[in-house]
């Protein structure tokens, strides 16, 4: 069922924040930072836009997801159990081994995931053979794919950006997750990127460029890449890593671990306390 009321959409992100924290929390491991940054785009994605439903995970026809920067799986997770793929029990067993959810996407074991992923580089590249096939077959499916700025230092993504341009794959949309930071630093300083648009454009790419935690500004672009004939698409989401939890924003050090008793406790407060910022 497709959601179009704004409050409701910013509901669900909150919520999928909410599960982040607690997965990671319960794991004690994970990646909190580039998961609450997409987790906007993820639900605009899957309650908004695409064409999915969670009774049949393998319709041929379906619009495809391809989590590239796999490490923010929390996020992903969060969406497809607030969709019901699968029970939202599996969330507190978030990379337990008795669980289905491990620290990166599986899609041989987690109904939803359309492309395992975790090794980074390799996901636009997929994409591609998918967007291709929805074409040769007359699927008529579209195909989504969330990089990472950091990610997006890899080789592979710049000779499947070729490949995205030569075959006019205009059912193709890339979302750059452009929060600024990586592992254990920012962008411009582990490997500067200077111009993540000019570069998408000179690559045959129609580019555009939002607020990536606006819902408002998601939903208009991903309508734009739609109506976008003959090239692909890339939105530059800009994006703050840890977006909603105050203590984690902008900060390198929350890309990878997962909060004590007391960090969870604030960030799980001030999450719930945003509810009431959405109804007015
Ligand atoms: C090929 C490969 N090299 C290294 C890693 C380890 N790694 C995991 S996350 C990450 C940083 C990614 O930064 P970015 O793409 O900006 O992700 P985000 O900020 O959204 O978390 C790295 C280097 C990996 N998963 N795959
Ligand atoms: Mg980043």
């Amino acid at each position: 069922m497709k959601i179009t009321d704004i409050n409701q959409l910013k509901k669900i992100a909150n919520n999928v924040r909410i599960n982040i924290i607690e997965q990671v929390y319960k794991a004690q491991s994970g990646h909190p930072g580039g998961s609450l940054s997409i987790a906007d785009i993820l639900t605009v994605l899957y309650f908004n836009q695409m064409n999915v439903d969670e009774n049949k995970p393998d319709s041929p026809v379906r619009d495809r997801l391809v989590l590239s920067k796999g490490h923010c799986s929390p996020a992903l997770y969060a969406v497809l159990a607030q969709k019901d793929y699968f029970s939202k029990d599996e969330l507190s067993k978030f990379r337990n081994i008795d669980g289905i959810l491990q620290g990166h996407p599986d899609m041989k074991k987690v109904p939803g995931v359309d492309m395992t992923s975790g090794s980074l580089g390799q996901g636009l590249s997929v994409s591609n053979g998918m967007a291709l096939n929805s074409k040769m077959n007359h699927d008529g499916y579209r195909v989504y794919c969330i990089l990472g700025d950091g990610e997006i230092e890899e080789g592979q993504i710049w000779e499947a950006a070729m490949t995205s341009h030569k075959y006019k794959l205009d059912n193709l949309c890339v979302i750059v997750d452009n929060n600024n930071l990586q592992i254990d630093g920012n962008i411009e300083e582990v490997k500067g990127l200077d111009n993540i648009e000019g570069k998408f454009k000179s690559f045959g790419f129609n580019t555009i460029v939002i607020n990536g935690n606006n819902i408002e500004q998601l939903i208009d672009a991903f309508e734009t890449a739609k109506t976008t004939k003959g090239m692909p698409t890339a939105i530059i989401a800009k994006t703050i890593k840890g977006k909603g939890v105050s203590f984690m924003e902008n900060k390198a050090e929350w890309h990878g671990k997962g909060p004590n008793e007391e960090e969870y406790n604030e960030a799980l407060a001030e999450l719930n306390q945003n509810f009431k910022n959405i109804n007015v």
